[in-house]
Order: C-alpha cells, then sequence, then structure tokens
C-alpha cells in the first residue's frame, strides 16, 4: 500500500504534545504513528494479519487506516487537519480531513475488538470525533461539551471502546458541525462479523455522500449554505474523477453508502435489482429485505445493499437527483428551449463578436464542447464514453462487471466490449413521418422576445 509516513521526530513530538491529554491507562506508552495518503485514488483492500478472517471493503477514491495491535487493543491513530483534495483532475479544494485526505481513512474492525483511536487536532479550532450508529459508553460519544471537553488544537484525545456488534457506521466531528462537516471532515467506518462466513460477499465497496460550494476558481467552500451546493460528491470527489466498481462476473457485491450532506439521495443501479442488507442500525434479517433498483439514503443514514454480479456491462450508478449528476459551472443559465434565438444573437453579435447562444434545443451541446472555464472549476457536465460524451457531472460512477479477473483486481478495465448484435441502433430505412400539433403553442417566454414559438420550430443552427 502507498503511503508517506511522518518522520519519526514529528511523531515523538506527538507523544508529549499528548501525553497530558490521554487517559491514564496509555501514558506510559508511546502513540501509533499517523500514516498519511497523499493520492486521491482507490488503495487496495487491507487484508488483516491477525484476529478472525475477513473480505475487506475498498473506499472509492480512498483508503483503510492501518493499525498496530497493543496488548489487546486495536490502536489507531487519526490527525484532523487542513488537506488538499483533488475533486476531479482540473480542480482541488482546500478541505478539513484526516490523515490528508477528505474524507478520512475507512477504520475497519471486527466484532469484539477492543479500539483505542488516538485523535490529535491540527486543525485551526477545536474539534471531537463522534462514531455514528456505533454502541458504545456515553463518554466515548464524541459530543463535544455534552460527553467530553473538546479537544483542543495541538492536543490527543483517546477514544476506548469495544465493538458489540457488526455493520455499517461512520465517523464526524461533534463540534462545530455545520462548518466541519462542510469543510469535508467525516470517514467510514466498517465492522466486520466476528464468523468470517456471516454475511460474506467478494467485493464491498464504501462511499460517503458529501457536497460543497466551492466559487467556480475558488478554493474552499462556502460553509454557511445550507441548500444550494454546485458541487455533490461520492468520498469528496465528483464525476469523471470518481472511481469505478469493478467487479469480476459472478462475485456477491456489497454497495455501502452514507449521507452527510443537508437532502436525501435517491442512489439509482442500473443493470440489476439488489437488496438492502443492513442499515446503519444493522442488518436486515434475510426475511425482511426487499428489492430495489434506487435506494434513497436519508440525511445522516447510512445503507447496504447487495447483488450477484451475473450481468456483464457498465452500469451507471447515480443519484437520481438530476442537479446532484451536474458540476459547478451553468446552473444559473436560463432556460432556453424552444426560444429562437437567431434575432437576438445577431444582434449581440454587433457588441460581443463571437457570441454564441446556447440551450435553445436543450444543454446537451454543453457536453461534447470545451467551453473556456475560470481556473480551478469543472463544467457542469463532462466525461466520455464509448459512444461519446456522458452529459454528467457530481455524483456519478459506472459498475463495470468484467468477466474472468482476478480476486481483488480493482484496475479499471477501460470500456466495455459489447457483443455485437446488443447495441441500441440507428434505424436506417423509411424516415419517421413527422407529426404536428394543429395549434402553435403559446409560450409564456414568448412575450420576453415578442412572437409566439411554433411547435418543431426554434432550433438554432450555428
Ligand atoms: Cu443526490
Amino acid at each position: 500500500m502507498s503511503m508517506s509516513r511522518r518522520n519519526l521526530i514529528e511523531a515523538s513530538g506527538l507523544a508529549l504534545l499528548g501525553a497530558a491529554a490521554v487517559s491514564g491507562r496509555v501514558q506510559a506508552q508511546s502513540i501509533p504513528e499517523a500514516p498519511v495518503m497523499d493520492k486521491p485514488s482507490m488503495q487496495p483492500p487491507l487484508f488483516p494479519t491477525s484476529g478472525p478472517d475477513y473480505q475487506p471493503v475498498v473506499t472509492l477514491n480512498g483508503w483503510t487506516l492501518p493499525w498496530r495491535m497493543n496488548g489487546g487493543w486495536k490502536e489507531f491513530h487519526l490527525v484532523a487537519e487542513p488537506v488538499v483534495r483533488e475533486i476531479a483532475p482540473g480542480m482541488v479544494a482546500h478541505l478539513w480531513g484526516y490523515n490528508g485526505q477528505s474524507p478520512g481513512p475507512t477504520i475497519e474492525a471486527v466484532e469484539g475488538d477492543k479500539l483505542r483511536i488516538f485523535v490529535t487536532n491540527r486543525l485551526p479550532e477545536h474539534t471531537t470525533v463522534h462514531w455514528h450508529g456505533m454502541l458504545l459508553p456515553n463518554g466515548m460519544d464524541g459530543v463535544g461539551g455534552l460527553t467530553q471537553p473538546h479537544i483542543k488544537p495541538g492536543k490527543t484525545f483517546v477514544y476506548e471502546f469495544e465493538l458489540r456488534k457488526s455493520g455499517t457506521f461512520m465517523y464526524h466531528p461533534h463540534a462545530d458541525e455545520m462548518v466541519q462537516m462542510a469543510m469535508g471532515m467525516m470517514g467510514f467506518f466498517v465492522v466486520h462479523p466476528r464468523d468470517p462466513k456471516l454475511y460474506r460477499v467478494d467485493r464491498d465497496f464504501v462511499f460517503l455522500l458529501n457536497a460543497f460550494d466551492i466559487e467556480p476558481g475558488g478554493y474552499v467552500p462556502q460553509v454557511n449554505t445550507m441548500l444550494d451546493f454546485n458541487l455533490w460528491a461520492f468520498n469528496s470527489r465528483v464525476f469523471p474523477g470518481i472511481d469505478p466498481l469493478v467487479v469480476r462476473k459472478g462475485d456477491r457485491v456489497r454497495v455501502r453508502v452514507g449521507n452527510l450532506t443537508m437532502t436525501n439521495h435517491p442512489i439509482h443501479m442500473h443493470g440489476y435489482d439488489f437488496e438492502v442488507t443492513c442499515t446503519d442500525g444493522g442488518w436486515v434479517r434475510p426475511e425482511a429485505r426487499w428489492p430495489e433498483v434506487t435506494i434513497d439514503i436519508p440525511v445522516g443514514a447510512m445503507r447496504a445493499y447487495e447483488f450477484v454480479a451475473d450481468e456483464p456491462g457498465d452500469w451507471a450508478i447515480h443519484c437520481h437527483k438530476s442537479h446532484h449528476t451536474m458540476n459547478a459551472m451553468g446552473h444559473d443559465v436560463r432556460t432556453y428551449i424552444g426560444v429562437d434565438k437567431r434575432d437576438i444573437a445577431r444582434k449581440i453579435r454587433q457588441l460581443v463578436p463571437d457570441y454564441m447562444p446556447m440551450g435553445s434545443a436543450g444543454m446537451s451541446e454543453m457536453g461534447d464542447m470545451e467551453m473556456p472555464l475560470p481556473d480551478n472549476t469543472l463544467p457542469m457536465m463532462t466525461g466520455f464514453g464509448q459512444f461519446g460524451p456522458v452529459e454528467m457531472g457530481g455524483m456519478f460512477s459506472v459498475v463495470k462487471v468484467r468477466e474472468g479477473l482476478a480476486a481483488n483486481d480493482y484496475k479499471d478495465p477501460g470500456h466495455y466490449k459489447n457483443p455485437a448484435g446488443t447495441v441500441a441502433y440507428e434505424w436506417t430505412g423509411e424516415p419517421a413521418p413527422v407529426r404536428r400539433a394543429q395549434q402553435p403553442v403559446p409560450d409564456p417566454r414568448a412575450k420576453d422576445i415578442g412572437r409566439a414559438v411554433k411547435p418543431g420550430g426554434g432550433h438554432d443552427h450555428h
């Protein structure tokens, strides 16, 4: 696994810094090093080297936090800190996260494990960590002011608890929450069953839904935005920057999703029906599972679903709110569908010679155009497939099901080679008869340009 490590001098400095804040139990011992990830690409799964066996998860555009055993305790070290996260090639954001990235690394452990998690605060303000969904002693719940003193900048706190149940959880601050979550502070937390055979799958993908409001050309999210975000992300990445979910034909696959945005996200996966098998409340009993092709992820909740990958292909997976599969640029463009802008364009060109009217026939022309953009932002819709522009952004990726992959091979296999005769094709016989309505349809926007719009007309030809 590729990671840079903080140097020893820094680590020992941390130990001194933390000594005053940690509990008596660990004061005499050393603090584990805090690994740092410097890449936004998905790292290989981290297989257990001791304890019960399990199939580790993979984190889209992320990684799993290494741990060490210390006596009976599994020890982790999270460092809350400012990070630079690539949102997609062409745009970086200045966020807050953990151990070099936002979201933070995924924590994986096993039901029954005793966990000791060191949290060092390198932010400019205080923080805490709440372990969402965990059953634990009240004083380990991480609610600043309510269950513990805040972790001041420069300090290290220790959380200790035993994992009472397996399932799908997450962690995030419970201190200046609105700001710290808007800045990207969150991470996944997976607890595997003690029995390696229970609910075993071959591939297990995890990601968090998050959202940012970053002005085109800007780097820091607007932390007071409540609803009007312009970047809708899986793990602080947007399409086409989101890793594909690469799957071997025949694998049993689990996808776990958590939502830490300000709205719900109906996550839709093509090509399959699947069953909801786990929430942050625990496993769904097999007789209580229900079929879906779209699963709504409520705010502050997690859902896991499973399917057997028996249909090869490149299957879209995306939020079904269409504005959530768009990127930053272009949300404020007015709607001109059906409006004939030829007269207006001629007038504007007298002032702005290379003015080009957009959107009279829909906005798909934006998908295959290289529009000039300010530095550090992303076009509204982008990304290319083997047949043309995909016209997506935001919360969109592809489940790539292929025959004959090696177990745990997550490399992007490229475009799907559709078998001959299985792709929608153009009709080349008689043209379809054109049917028109009898009356011109009044258009409420027509008063803007002083003429009615006839159905079927109104295209720009440029
Ligand atoms: Cu959404």
